[in-house]
């Protein structure tokens, strides 16, 4: 990168030769008046390159009156007529105020805009809430392909882990049946309103068959989700889940795979609900859960089909 003063010097080399064909120009044509338009078309000399000018073209800086016939010695009384004028051309002027009147009409309109927007508050509009989730095409333990589609019109409680984790997943899919169960049990709500789904994050080891092996552990209404590499790595990155495999991993040989540990809840529109950390309470998650089933009931039950 060159050094600002060095651009700044390169750009004025190069008005200068602009500047003196203009200078060449005005005097090629003599004594002849320059003709309106052609000095509104005249390229702008910037300020900066003007004291290299000013010997020169002192009496071409500003327009022509219309009608005047200038002439050799008349130069001098002429350029102190426009200087009058100033900078204020009859064209400049008009521009000017074009210029003011579109923006004062742009800013105008703009305000209106504003205070209609505010005054009409969107429905569906969600403040605050993070963008966790979006579509997925992944196959299930039974090796039926699913998308997030097939679960629209139902909540989804969604876990991402893999069937190798020693500790963490099995605690976390045992907390998970734990509130399913009472869910089953509750009469308030209708736990078929929710589906539980694993997902792997370990596809190179976690095939169907380990899938299947692995989630009927846990509970008989939890699906299990694997899928190519990059199928589930798109899903996890669309739940903003986080893992990794160890890089210095071979083929065959034991590893863990690093990853966030969440509980993401989905209304039946796909949308985001909630998310539930290891450290929450199962009887925190149950509650939670119940409230929101109940909520989607009275708000949305006449839109579910
Ligand atoms: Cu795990």
């Amino acid at each position: 990168m060159l050094p600002v003063y060095q651009i700044k010097r390169r750009l004025v080399d190069l008005e200068a030769p602009i500047g003196n064909f203009w200078i060449a120009l005005t005097r090629a044509q003599g004594t002849a008046p320059l003709p309106r338009l052609a000095a509104a078309a005249r390229p702008a000399i910037p300020r900066r390159t003007r004291p290299l000018l000013h010997a020169t073209t002192r009496a071409y800086t500003t327009t022509t009156p219309l009608g005047e016939e200038p002439s050799g010695p008349n130069r001098e009384g002429r350029s102190k007529e426009r200087a009058h004028l100033g900078p204020f051309s009859p064209i400049a002027a008009v521009l000017f105020l074009g210029v003011g009147a579109a923006m004062y009409a742009y800013l105008n309109h703009e305000k209106e805009r504003i205070k209609q927007e505010k005054a009409t508050p969107r429905a569906d509009e969600v403040v605050g809430k993070p963008r966790i989730g979006g579509p997925f095409a992944l196959t299930d333990h039974h090796g039926k392909p699913v998308t997030d589609q097939d679960f629209r019109g139902r909540f989804m409680l969604v876990y991402f882990g893999f069937t190798h984790c020693p500790d963490i997943c099995p605690e976390e899919l045992d907390k998970m049946a734990d509130v399913l169960t009472r869910l089953e049990k509750d009469d308030e709500v209708d736990a078929d309103d929710i589906v539980p789904i694993f997902i792997t994050c370990d596809p190179q080891r976690d095939g169907v068959a380990e899938i299947r092996e692995y989630v009927r552990d846990f509970h008989p209404r939890l699906i299990g989700l694997t899928g190519d590499y990059e199928d589930v790595n798109k899903t996890a990155r669309a739940y903003r889940v986080y893992f990794s495999k160890p890089p210095t991993a071979q083929p065959g040989e034991d590893y863990l795979v690093d990853h966030s540990i969440f509980f993401y809840l989905m209304d039946p529109r796909g949308e985001f609900v909630d998310a539930f950390g290891r450290d929450r309470p199962i009887d925190e998650v149950f509650d939670k859960i119940k409230g929101y089933l109940k909520e989607e009931k009275a708000t949305h039950s006449t839109k579910k089909e």
